[in-house]
């Protein structure tokens, strides 16, 4: 038993979620944040702090932290905090996370290609009629933001048909795939996007892209005359007001969006009430803690073992 500790400040609220941690972990001294009795301790021991949207502040208050580790993939909300420490931050990247984005992807792809909120309407009605069915091969689909999630996802869908473009900031190669990247490829990746799935992160350079120039900018002469737009990036890259209106006067066919500008998604927000739009409540691939606590207990074995950290953020660029 040494006298370091792990800091946990996850999005669980309940003290039991700090079980996987202690299992896989069980040389380190945790303290939970979740635990109110817990917020008195000193966190001169801290080595380790797990985080989601910690508390603005409180890693600096642990003078001997030396890895930031995300509960998420994404890191957005760590650089909220305006005295983030100078630290290496490690992201969740696991196929515990990785395959239920694939799934998501590919269920809100085909739930709008084969038309099945239509479907469902016509049920509710007992209609019994034909839609037109264009296959998979004739939807081109954009992935903007081509990394770990995007090409699982591309992966994926490519064996169903579909053509594959993805764009990024840097030029990759994946089979099967076209590769756009940098802001002056985007015009060329969009003008072939009937579908369009956005995993990227939220940075300065990607807030608000998801806006009306945007969208006038996708594929028109696709099966449905109009584009879909999906994304389980962030809601800091979408421009909700646009994307509503969009959906309301056909210049989208149809959306699914997993998150949103704030979350929970306000009772207020007109969103809730556009009809060729999918809600989820950023849901679309949710951190499991039993595969989190290993992937953490991995990174921090090869921490002390002197070995690289994996999967680490770059500051500079924000993901
Ligand atoms: P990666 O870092 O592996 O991939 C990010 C991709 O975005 C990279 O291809 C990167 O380009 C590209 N990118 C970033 N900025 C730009 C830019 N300005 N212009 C063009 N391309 C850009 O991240 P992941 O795939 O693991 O995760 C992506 C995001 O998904 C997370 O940041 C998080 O926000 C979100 N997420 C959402 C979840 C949910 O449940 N809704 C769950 C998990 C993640 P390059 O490769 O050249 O660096
Ligand atoms: C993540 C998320 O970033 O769940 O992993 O949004």
């Amino acid at each position: 038993m040494t006298n370091s500790s792990i800091l946990l400040d996850m999005k669980w609220d309940n003290l039991k979620s700090a079980e996987p941690f202690i299992t896989a972990l069980p040389h380190l001294h945790h303290i939970n944040w979740a635990d109110k009795k817990q917020k008195q301790t000193d966190l001169d021991t801290v080595k380790y702090a797990l985080v989601w949207k910690p508390e603005p502040g409180l890693l600096a208050r642990c003078p001997n932290l030396e890895v930031i580790f995300s509960v998420g993939a994404g890191v957005d909300h760590i650089f909220r905090d305006p005295e983030l420490p100078d630290l290496p931050i490690v992201r969740f990247v696991d196929p515990n996370l990785t395959g239920p984005m694939v799934e998501w992807v590919v269920l809100q792809v085909l739930f709008h290609i084969r038309q099945q909120r239509q479907y469902g309407a016509m049920q509710q009605k007992k209609e019994w009629r034909e839609l037109p069915q264009p296959p998979a091969t004739r939807f081109r689909i954009g992935i903007m933001g081509f990394g770990e999630l995007g090409q699982a996802s591309a992966k994926a869908l490519l064996p169903l048909g579909f053509q594959i473009c993805g764009w990024s900031q840097s030029p990759k190669q994946v089979d099967g795939v076209t590769s756009f990247h940098g802001a002056g490829q985007l015009d060329e990746f969009l003008g072939q996007s009937d579908i369009l799935v956005s995993l990227l992160p939220l940075t300065e350079q990607t807030r608000g892209v998801l806006n009306a120039s945007l969208i006038d900018r996708l594929a028109r002469d696709g099966p449905f005359g109009a584009a879909i737009l999906i994304n389980a990036g962030r809601g800091g890259s979408q421009v909700e007001e646009d994307i509503a209106k969009a959906l309301n006067d056909g210049r989208l066919h149809g959306a699914s969006l997993d998150v949103f500008e704030t979350e929970p998604l306000p009772q207020s927000s007109p969103l809730w009430g556009v009809e060729n739009l999918v809600i989820t409540p950023h849901a679309a691939a949710i951190s499991d803690p039993d595969a989190l606590a290993t992937h953490v207990a991995n990174q921090i074995r090869r921490y002390d073992s002197g070995q690289s950290l994996e999967h680490l953020v770059d500051r500079t660029r924000g993901y």
